[in-house]
């Protein structure tokens, strides 16, 4: 058989082979067919080596010729059904951009950090600013400093969350209130002080009212000439504010803290009206009262403990408790609820991130 007429078979097989193949795989089993090192174009080329000069001068030219054509051949197919692949895939793969969005989950403002964002913008609103310390305290700075003698019952393990003694024999404590805050700024800085102190506290203690984790919000105003009215009147306008009842009653009734003298407990109206707890009087026999914080007059002894002449400087100081008046303000009953993680308790009391309908104006409505 010659060369020519093999060249030429060879030549027909493979155009058709190429034309015949419709998916890239089956190209390259051509091209593997033709030109790979086993393929009949190649085997062909290798028999130059055994032919005359004369004969290579014929079959050399042809074999190249139809090498390239069958390259180029294939060449021209592959880029014809890759044009293919991508057009189908564009037409299979189309967007529809009409269609409906799924629903998305979207979180929620748990209510005591929006409380304690609510409660901190009031009092911004006063001009306070707000200071923040650490969890961790000195027994100085929790109880010493604060006028809590060492017999106190606050400080009895029962109470306090003690971390393991160091080997002087000191021992730090879980802060149980935030106000060594307080104490902290009134050392580290000249008065006057009008601070709010949001943030965790820890007390050994757990039941339906009692978590061991909870969350305060204390203040302190020190300055020449403080006097109890200013306490009263600050504590009035928070309560408004806050509650959202323009002529809501204040009772301060008198009370005793170690760090404050005198002190008082601070109620507000309410009612039970058919059972039903409402914020504020309502003008008849249901009226009620309920305790929403503590408050007084800093104790000397605490002002001394801090460097300050009780004579120069007189402040008030005040503390609330946030899991509280939030379950208050918002009729959450059970305050485990709080810190279960429930997404379904989450949903149902938390608040929009993004269009909070907070307080908003404060102290200015
Ligand atoms: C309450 C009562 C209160 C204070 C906290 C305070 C802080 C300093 C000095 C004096 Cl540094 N007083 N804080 C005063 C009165 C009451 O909290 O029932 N909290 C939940």
């Amino acid at each position: 058989m010659d060369i020519k007429t093999d060249s030429e078979r060879a030549r027909d097989d493979f155009l058709a082979a190429i034309e015949d193949a419709v998916a890239l795989d089956a190209l390259e089993q051509v091209r593997i067919a033709a030109l790979g090192k086993k393929g009949r174009i190649s085997e062909l080329m290798r028999g130059l080596g055994k032919m005359s000069n004369e004969e290579r001068q014929v079959a050399g030219p042809l074999l190249n010729g139809l090498k390239r054509e069958i390259g180029e051949a294939i060449e021209a197919r592959k880029t014809a059904l890759e044009a293919a692949a991508l057009e189908a895939r564009l037409a299979e793969e189309r967007l529809d951009v009409t269609a409906p969005v799924r629903p998305e989950m979207s979180g929620t403002v748990h209510p005591i950090a929006q409380v304690l964002d609510e409660v901190t913008e009031i009092f911004a609103d006063m001009g306070f600013s707000v200071a923040e310390g650490p969890d961790i305290e000195t027994d100085f700075h929790n109880f010493t400093a604060l006028n809590i003698p060492p017999e106190h019952p606050a400080r009895q393990m029962h109470d306090t969350f003690y971390l393991p003694e160091k080997e002087d024999g000191s021992q730090l404590v879980l802060r149980t209130h935030t106000s060594p805050v307080q104490i902290r700024t009134m050392m580290a800085k000249q008065p006057p002080h009008r601070i709010v102190i949001p943030g965790r506290t820890y007390r050994c203690d757990y039941d339906m009212t009692h978590t061991p984790m909870f969350h305060q919000i204390e203040g302190l105003v020190i300055d020449r000439e403080t006097h109890m009215g200013h306490l009263k009147g600050c504590l009035i306008d928070f309560a408004r504010a806050f509650f959202e009842v323009d002529d809501l009653l204040l009772r301060f009734r008198p009370s005793y803290f170690p760090f404050t003298e005198p002190s008082a407990e601070v109620d507000i109206g309410c009612s039970f009206k058919a059972g039903e707890f409402r914020i504020g009087h309502q003008g008849g026999p249901e009226d009620d009262w309920m305790e929403i914080l503590g408050c007084g007059m800093v104790h000397p002894k605490v002002l001394e403990n801090c460097g300050l002449d009780p004579a120069e400087y007189q402040g008030f100081a005040f503390g609330m408790g946030i899991d509280r008046i939030a379950m208050l303000k918002y009729g959450i009953r059970d305050l485990r609820g709080f810190f279960d993680s429930d997404l379904r308790w989450l949903r149902h009391y938390g608040f929009a991130a993004l269009d909070a309908p907070t307080l908003g104006q404060g102290l200015s409505r």
